[in-house]
């Protein structure tokens, strides 16, 4: 049975996926298991700057080649006599170049935290800090920060926009919903193209037509579509050179996370977590496509290298088959890659964060089921795990552990030693900072403030201690076995934190965590894997804790694990935030608000109303002289579709679907 957001709910545009119930409601009656569907899927067509649109042919060797690749030629070099001189004078900087010829090499995306003219990762820089040195805008001019301009992603699609813009040569290529890329003056706000994926019927995200955000590489963009492919353009006529598939859309598999560039291989997961998929990190050669190596995040699956022939070479199993599930559950196992993963120079380590085992339905599942709900460290070179540090052993929650993992060095208070670390800020409400070269788990800290689950975790052996009563029951130990016994359940499975990436200041030493306090009331049924299915056993509904707040922005002391200082927020937080050398911590809020906040103290010193809701994080960079703030706006996501109460509380929200930027007023 389908229904709207409850009464007052606005009709729903002709090609938006069916809402969801917004009431209380178990897994069988959510349309999850019903595809999402575009009634008239667009051609997939790209519009030149003369507006000219032309339709595109499906490319020959978008086949089903993940698993069995074709031969692989000659890897590409976009600099291919580049001389050691040339080499040095990009470490010093893009003013070598001219920038009419520039592509992006694979030192910028390296040096893109510290480089003001670009932003060529998702991230600002593979480590994730979401830092800019930046400091034109600042606490003391923030105050005359205005729009230069706004681009509208118009047609009739809208949804969720939860893109980050990537920036370079004064071009900004932003993705949006529905698997739309559009390359944008970065001055002006002109289009000068656009690409539509053409989606078959069938697809099934999980939660709303929504994407991260692309890639550059040389001359490409390069970005993962919701029917599991990914598609390079070239970023000066937005041609596609290369599509690659990730995986069968029919068995669940999408694909929404930004790609990431680690020391010139492409990095990608995959979603489907909630069908039973099988997770896993790609490596690929960015500019032909062609796979590198294959990391499984489910233990048992095999890992394979593919050598310049693109012949498939074992690689090792991961983990060890049948360690931590029984039977052949493993084989469809969960553990999606759905968030990407961020990259760390240092140790050459792929941090992917992993989502929840399948089903959820724990009592289905004995064992700590690895690598669910996790931080797995890829090795770069090698695509062997390096290390993993399990966040939710056994999770019965869908508390899935793909939030960014952000690399950063801190003292420790009690040695004064330097620790190269991470920080995870987990759908499970807990803050972790682990050591980054091993994996060993240094602090475990709440970050909202109520979990029933767990009472926090043993540092020596790395794991919670248990709340037993805290995870639903087992429907078989019911009366008439169909549904186990009903838990409320704080932080809901939407997280302390989600998808909405935090950011890390190395001026101040904080995090900045986008966090929701909510809670839910979750139970058990029986459920077999059947493909293409929701594949959960669980039932569900997301209700508000507080009646003046559900968001809230906190500044965390990775050091001592306290919170520093809070904003509250009446709707979940659903964007990612941006901290700068100006002292600002910018973030965005379904209300449509793009906030700037004093780093150090959390008072708010601007804000600036876009028209919709903001689910994705802003970014900066500097233009002919003057810094600019981005961000995309177009509230959705997975609150709408699956919030329950929370989703009939904030159904006054409007859909949208633009890029704003901002710099300063001229003369101010
Ligand atoms: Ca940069
Ligand atoms: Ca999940």
């Amino acid at each position: 049975m389908l229904a709207g957001n409850g009464p007052g709910a606005s009709p729903r545009a002709p090609d938006a996926p069916p809402a969801l119930p917004a009431g209380r409601h178990s897994l069988k009656t959510l349309p999850l298991a019903q595809p999402l569907q575009r009634r008239k899927p667009a051609g997939e067509h790209i519009q030149g700057k003369d507006g000219h649109s032309s339709v595109g042919r499906p490319h020959p060797q978008a086949r089903d080649h993940w698993k069995k690749p074709r031969r692989q030629s000659m890897q590409k070099n976009p600099h291919p006599k580049r001389s050691a001189i040339s080499i040095a004078l990009l470490a010093l900087g893009a003013l070598a170049f001219n920038p009419a010829q520039a592509t992006v090499t694979d030192a910028d995306i390296l040096n893109d935290a510290a480089t003001k003219g670009d932003v060529v990762s998702f991230g600002l820089g593979t480590q994730g800090q979401r830092f800019s040195p930046m400091n034109q805008i600042n606490t003391k001019t923030v105050k005359n920060l205005v729009p230069a301009w706004s681009m509208s992603f118009g047609g009739e699609k809208q949804r969720g926009q939860e893109s980050q813009p990537v920036i370079h040569n004064g071009k900004m290529f932003v993705t949006a919903s529905y698997s739309r890329l559009f390359a944008v003056d970065a001055k002006t706000g002109k289009k000068l193209w656009k690409y539509e994926h053409r989606l078959p019927d069938g697809i099934m995200p999980c939660c709303d037509v929504i994407n991260r955000g692309a890639a550059l590489h040389g001359d490409l963009v390069i970005f993962a579509t919701l029917d599991a492919q990914l598609v390079a353009l070239n970023q000066n006529t937005g041609k596609v050179v290369w599509k690659e598939k990730l995986g069968d859309y029919a068995a669940g598999y999408s694909a929404t996370a930004a790609p990431i560039v680690a020391k010139g291989k492409l990095i990608t997961g995959v979603s489907g977590g909630e069908f039973g998929v099988v997770g896993r990190i790609d490596a690929r050669d960015p500019q032909t496509g062609k796979l590198l190596w294959t990391r499984p995040t489910v233990e048992g699956h095999m890992g394979y290298k593919y050598d310049a022939d693109g012949k498939q070479i074992e690689n090792g199993i991961s983990g060890t088959t049948n360690a931590t599930w029984e039977g052949d559950l493993w084989k469809t196992g969960g553990a999606a890659t759905w968030n990407g993963a961020t990259y760390d120079p240092e140790t050459n380590l792929i941090f992917a964060g992993t989502g929840n085992p399948a089903p959820w339905n724990s009592h289905l599942r004995p064992g700590d089921n690895l690598f669910s709900s996790s931080t797995v460290a890829i090795d770069a070179d090698t695509g062997k795990i390096a290390w993993h540090y399990q966040n939710t052993p056994h999770d019965g929650w869908d508390f899935d552990g793909v939030n960014e993992f952000i690399s950063f060095d801190f003292k420790d208070p009690k040695t004064g030693k330097v620790i190269k670390a991470g920080a995870k800020a987990d759908r499970n409400g807990f803050f972790f900072v682990n050591d980054r070269t091993n994996g060993k788990l240094l602090g475990a800290y709440p970050f909202v403030k109520k979990i029933t689950w767990a009472t926090g975790y043993n540092l020596e052996t790395g794991r919670p201690n248990y709340i037993e009563e805290g995870r639903p029951g087992d429907p078989t130990a019911g009366a008439d076995g169909k549904k186990g016994k009903v838990v409320f359940s704080a932080p809901s499975f939407l997280g302390g934190k989600n998808q909405q990436q935090m950011g890390y200041s190395p001026q101040t030493g904080l995090f900045y965590v986008p966090a929701n306090e909510w809670s839910m009331d979750i139970w058990n049924e029986p459920v077999a894997y059947k493909k293409g299915a929701a594949y959960l056993g669980a039932g569900f509904t997301i209700k508000a804790i507080h009646d003046d707040h559900i968001g809230v922005l906190r500044a965390m002391d990775p050091a001592t694990g306290k919170i520093v200082w809070e904003n509250k927020n009446y709707a979940p937080l659903w964007g990612g935030v941006l901290s700068t050398g100006g002292g600002l911590v910018f973030y965005g809020t379904p209300e449509g608000l793009l906030k700037a906040l004093d780093a150090k103290t959390g008072k708010e010193l601007w804000s600036f109303q876009t028209g919709t809701g903001i689910v994705a994080p802003p970014v900066t960079w500097e233009q002919d002289g003057e810094q600019m703030v981005a961000v995309v706006t177009g509230w959705g996501g997975a609150v709408p579709l699956w919030g329950g109460d929370v989703a009939k509380r904030v159904n006054f929200l409007e859909q949208g679907g633009s890029v704003w930027v901002f710099k300063l007023h001229k003369g101010s």
